[in-house]
């Protein structure tokens, strides 16, 4: 499984690397060298306060040091003081933002000694124009980062963290940057594919443009561009007589392009630039792709034609940073979702990271973004934050491809038809093309007011997975399915073997239900990846229905979704269960359905060199999955003499495309560390997620293993969070499983090199570039 994941990343960032965010000229990122003092404390945001005892650190960051379990909401339920020093570059003249992606939860903005307005909430980016604060050097900005449970959404409940699914440690969780643009400046461009499956498609561009004094007759020159080249293009000349907000439209037509989709993501530039006095003053640029999407009671229909919709949830928590995640690690779960064959991804439930969405857009997966919440719904002045979530989400990511679906309703939160017509109205009103939606708990139509019925299904029957007959009167989509409500609580490293087997064949009997009726469009599985939560069914604080575990490793469970694609792009044999033999639970505890999931259409199987079967798909449990599970009889093995050696052949068409061997004997077995990112930029930013764990002498994992797996890190990197005391990982507290945050330090090009020993499964060594940052 491992092997051929890399291949895939490796494939995957041969081809999308090069691709770069887009968005306005002007734009720096100020995430170095910031002063972080703990605790607020009265006065630590005046300019003069003496911050030399602040620790120096880099933005995204959390306040407290977590580890990968056990967090605990009290460390984090504070306030807390961050500052930074700074000069405006050479070229300033005009007007200066500082705007902020993301803060958790309440924050106050003190730009040399002026308290600007207090931002409440999370997930969703704010600005300030500080023109009128800043001088050209020995600017202070201070941070005061309010994260105690408030009254924003999705927090409120009087009960606490405990009350929703996820916690949300606080911190300065995604960029900070300054914008220096001219006194009329582009503020904002949608940009919106229209009639896109006719040859006189055009793009609408709505321009937003923000004037500190009226600018008289300005010109917009929008363009269409990929790679580079431009396609076409529309210049239009209006007269601006007011200071403030502007909003142009002009369209630009498009009718020699390749239309976006999961399977081939084509992605356009509109660039758009402001000329003043005949001068180009400010460009501003958004990718765009060309789809046309629609729910309907007939399911879903992709540029004109039914598609099946495969996907899952995903939370953005990682292990020891919480939601303070670097750009590289928000891009490698969208890689993971791609491996996993998904054509869509939920964000479960809050607007996610842009960098996240950027390789959505990229790679071809199809998005719900929603306002964040869970289940609560508070008073009045707390559902205004919700509307407002609703207009900044719908701004922030109105003109990505990706985004099919608007989440304007708290997940799971009783119906409250004046909200929610409100919600969807505004979402309507700021982009006509998407329809909306909210998650319900169950069929009940009275009071719903959406374009989309969501339903979360957590039906379960003798052990098998179950949905609900779908609604056929409006629009339906699964939106949660499996998790752990039905069936076992947790899919953990320390579970045995059958309930680890299980999660994947869950998944495969939704899918399969879901795929054998048009009504359904398609099911999103709970969940891509475990998270931290006090909530329900958690163990150790965290919540463990993910198919891969926090450090993002593969569980058995993941095998239904890797394996799912076409094996002409890559054909292979995953199988659900470990070729273990020890006392807590053996292989041959599976009886005679061990499960292998493969897309090949046979696998012959050879116990010790011999023939032992020769398996063919279960077709007639999954006739709607395109590759239906194997299953190996466990209960003719000989195991007296010596532990048994698999090895398994897959045939596509009567040709041998995939080979797995599989060691019963121990000997051999290694721990091994796996990388994902051997190159990383040496900004004291970028930082990789390391995960090892014990294997046989083929590479495939061996449960269970125990033993302390002792860290060290020699060169310029650091390892990020709390736990590891004496640098030592217990491997059995996490089934044999481990993990790391390396992040590299500002300045400091160099070799980072990662050792992991156990004292019986030896060491493993990878070595990390660091390299210049450009
Ligand atoms: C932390 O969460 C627990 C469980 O919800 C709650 O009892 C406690 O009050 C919380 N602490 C704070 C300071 O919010
Ligand atoms: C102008 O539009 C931008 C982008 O939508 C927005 O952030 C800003 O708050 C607006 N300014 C005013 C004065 O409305
Ligand atoms: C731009 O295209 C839209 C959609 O086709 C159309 O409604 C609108 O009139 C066009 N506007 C201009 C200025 O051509
Ligand atoms: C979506 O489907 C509905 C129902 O078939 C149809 O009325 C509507 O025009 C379609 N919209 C688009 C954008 O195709
Ligand atoms: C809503 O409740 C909060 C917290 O109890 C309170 O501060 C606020 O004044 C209330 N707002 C309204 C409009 O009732
Ligand atoms: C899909 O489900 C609906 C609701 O149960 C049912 O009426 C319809 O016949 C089903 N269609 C197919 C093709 O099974
Ligand atoms: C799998 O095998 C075990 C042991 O032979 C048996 O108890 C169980 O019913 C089987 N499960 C299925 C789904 O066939
Ligand atoms: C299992 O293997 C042992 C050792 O080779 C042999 O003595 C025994 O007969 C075998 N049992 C069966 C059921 O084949
Ligand atoms: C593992 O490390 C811990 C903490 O350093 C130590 O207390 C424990 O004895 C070690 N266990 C083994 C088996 O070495
Ligand atoms: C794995 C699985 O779902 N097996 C089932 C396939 O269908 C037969 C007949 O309906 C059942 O007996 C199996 O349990």
């Amino acid at each position: 499984m491992l092997r051929a994941l890399l291949v895939l990343t490796l494939l995957l960032q041969a081809v999308f690397s090069g691709a770069s965010t887009t968005g306005p000229e002007g734009v720096t990122l100020i995430n170095q060298n910031w002063l972080f003092g703990g605790e607020y404390t009265t006065g630590s945001e005046a300019p003069g306060f003496d911050d030399s005892g602040f620790q120096r650190i880099t933005i995204p960051h959390v306040v407290t040091p977590l580890g990968w379990e056990q967090w605990d909401n009290n460390t984090w339920n504070k306030v807390w003081i961050y500052r930074h020093h700074f000069d405006l570059s050479s070229d300033h003249s005009g007007r200066t933002f500082i705007d902020f992606d993301s803060v958790l939860t309440v924050t106050t903005v003190v730009i040399n000694g002026q308290t600007l307005p207090t931002h409440e909430g999370g997930y969703l980016p704010f600005s300030y124009e500080i023109t009128d604060y800043v001088k050209e050097t020995g600017n202070i900005i201070a941070v005061i980062v309010d994260a105690r449970w408030s009254y924003v959404n999705p927090e409120g409940s009087p009960a606490g963290p405990e009350s929703i699914d996820y916690l949300e440690p606080g911190g300065i969780n995604r960029d900070v940057s300054l914008r220096t643009v001219p006194s009329s400046f582009i503020s904002d461009v949608f940009a919106k594919p229209v009639n896109v499956l006719s040859t006189s498609r055009q793009v609408v561009v709505e321009t937003t443009i923000d004037s500190a004094k009226a600018p008289g007759q300005i010109k917009i020159n929008s363009q269409l561009q990929h790679a580079g080249d431009v396609l076409s293009q529309t210049t239009k000349s209006w007269k601006i007589s007011q200071s403030g907000n502007s909003t142009f439209t002009l369209n630009i037509s498009a009718p020699n392009i390749k239309l976006w989709s999961p399977s081939s993501p084509n992605l356009y530039q509109v660039v758009t630039s402001l000329t003043v006095d005949g001068h180009v003053v400010h460009t501003f640029s958004r990718n765009i792709g060309f789809r046309e999407t629609n729910f309907t009671t007939d399911g879903f229909f992709l540029n004109g034609e039914r598609f099946q919709i495969f996907g899952l949830d995903r939370h953005q928590l990682f292990p020891y940073i919480g939601m303070s995640a670097s750009e590289r690690l928000q891009k490698r779960d969208a890689e993971i979702l791609k491996e996993l064959n998904c054509n869509m991804v939920r964000c479960s439930h809050y607007p996610q990271s842009r960098y996240f969405l950027d390789m959505c857009d990229q790679l071809g997966i199809m998005v719900w973004q929603e306002v964040p919440g869970w289940q609560f719904i508070g008073n009045a002045s707390w559902q205004q934050h919700v509307v407002s979530d609703v207009h900044d989400m719908v701004i922030r990511d109105r003109s990505r491809p990706s985004i099919i679906l608007w989440g304007v309703q708290v997940n799971e939160s009783p119906l409250e038809p004046g909200l929610y017509t409100q919600t969807k109205n505004l979402a309507h009103a700021l982009d006509d093309s998407r329809q909306t939606s909210g998650t319900e708990t169950s069929q009940e139509l009275v009071n719903w007011v959406g374009d989309v019925f969501a339903y979360d299904d957590y039906h379960s029957k003798d052990g098998n997975a179950i949905l609900l007959p779908p609604l056929t009167t409006v629009p339906y989509l699964i939106t949660e399915s499996v998790g752990a409500l039905d069936g076992p609580k947790y899919f953990r490293w320390i579970d045995q073997q059958d309930v680890m087997q299980d999660q994947a064949k869950l998944h495969a009997q939704v899918h399969d239900i879901a795929a054998s009726n048009n009504s359904y469009s398609g099911l999103l599985g709970w969940c891509a990846i475990d998270y931290q939560s006090l909530n329900g069914n958690m163990y150790e604080n965290v919540k463990w229905p993910g198919l891969i575990d926090t450090f993002r490793v593969y569980k058995p469970g993941a095998a239904f979704y890797l394996t799912q694609g076409d094996p002409a792009d890559g054909a292979l044999i995953e199988p659900a269960f470990y070729w273990d033999f020890g006392s807590f639970s053996p292989v041959t505890t599976l009886g005679d359905n061990a499960t292998i999931w493969s897309n090949c259409d046979t696998l012959e199987a050879y116990i010790n060199g011999r023939h032992y079967a020769t398996l063919s798909p279960d077709t007639a449990n999954f006739s709607h999955t395109a590759h239906p599970p194997f299953y190996l009889d466990t209960t003719k093995l000989n195991t007296t003499a010596a532990l048994p050696e698999l090895h398994l052949d897959g045939y596509v068409a009567g040709k041998k495309v995939a080979s797995r061997t599989l060691s019963g004997s121990t000997e051999g077995d290694h721990i091994r560390i796996t990388l994902n990112d051997p190159k990383l930029e040496a900004d004291g930013i970028d930082s990789t997620l390391i995960s090892f764990r014990a294997v046989d002498k083929y590479g495939n994992p061996r449960p269970y293993a125990s033993g302390n797996a002792t860290i060290s890190i020699r060169g310029p990197g650091e390892r990020v969070g709390s736990g590891f005391a004496n640098d030592v990982f217990p491997l059995s507290d996490n089934g044999g499983v481990g993990g790391a945050v390396i992040r590299t330090v500002a300045g400091q090009p160099g070799t980072i090199v990662v050792k992991i020993s156990h004292a019986t499964l030896g060491s493993d060594t990878v070595q990390i570039h660091a390299v210049k940052s450009i």
